[in-house]
């Protein structure tokens, strides 16, 4: 059995690589630079033509998608809880986990990447402008979703829930959203920060929590 997960630091495959240290999972961690261009390489797009991460390889087997990935992982590391196991937990789980990754995320892709979008500069700075609100909103829904953790957003273990959420509050910080002014996911995120296997993790991608500059 192989894993080999392609990944890059801060971006939104910090949820596989802390499922896969959640789950005790002996991998290979491959990392790729967005800001050098790293996922645009010939070699890198015949792995993934999307030019995109993450991308997790399973026995040779080429998984893309946070959400595939995710149950991907939670079906073949049972023990480790990464989402609820069954019933309306699941349920629930899986409804917020596919929001955060279908809204969200590509919310503050329009404000990390406006130029995806439109090729008209000012025209990207309305984009920018007018994400950075819509986001705002969205992380509100997410502390309200921190406010019922009990403890962890998925329940009674530490999943992938509070990794995208630690990921979604850490973005904010680059938008202009002080973490702590939705305190109950900032609590979560340090709570889940300071887990070993996610600490191990932070360390490898060496990231700052806290990217908020007033
Ligand atoms: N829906 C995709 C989103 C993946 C995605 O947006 N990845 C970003 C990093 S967070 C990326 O690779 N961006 C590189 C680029 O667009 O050039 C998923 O769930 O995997």
């Amino acid at each position: 059995m192989s894993l080999k997960l392609y990944y890059a630091s801060g971006a939104c495959s910090f949820v596989p690589h802390t499922a896969l240290e959640l789950a005790g999972a002996t991998y290979e961690p491959l990392p790729i630079k967005l800001h050098r261009g790293e996922q645009r390489t010939p070699e890198y797009l015949a792995v993934n033509p999307r030019g995109q991460v993450p991308v997790l390889v399973d026995d040779g087997e080429v998984i893309t998608q946070i959400v595939a990935i995710a149950q991907h992982l939670d079906a073949k590391f049972p023990q480790a809880g990464l989402l609820p196991a069954s019933g309306m937990a699941r349920t629930r789980a899986l409804q917020t986990l596919a929001w955060m990754n279908n809204t969200v995320h590509p919310t503050f892709t329009h404000v990390f990447m406006p130029h995806k979008f439109t090729a008209d500069e000012a025209a990207q700075q309305a984009v920018k402008a007018h994400a950075v609100e819509t986001y705002r909103g969205l992380l509100g829904e997410i502390e309200t979703l921190a406010e019922k953790a009990s403890p962890w957003l998925g329940g009674d273990k530490p999943g992938v829930l509070d990794a995208y959420a630690l990921t979604l509050l850490r973005w904010g910080g680059f938008a202009g959203i002080d973490p702590q002014t939705l305190p109950k996911t900032w609590a979560l995120a340090q709570r889940f920060a300071a887990l070993p296997a996610v600490a191990r993790v932070i360390e490898r991608e060496r990231l700052e929590l806290n990217v908020y500059k007033p």
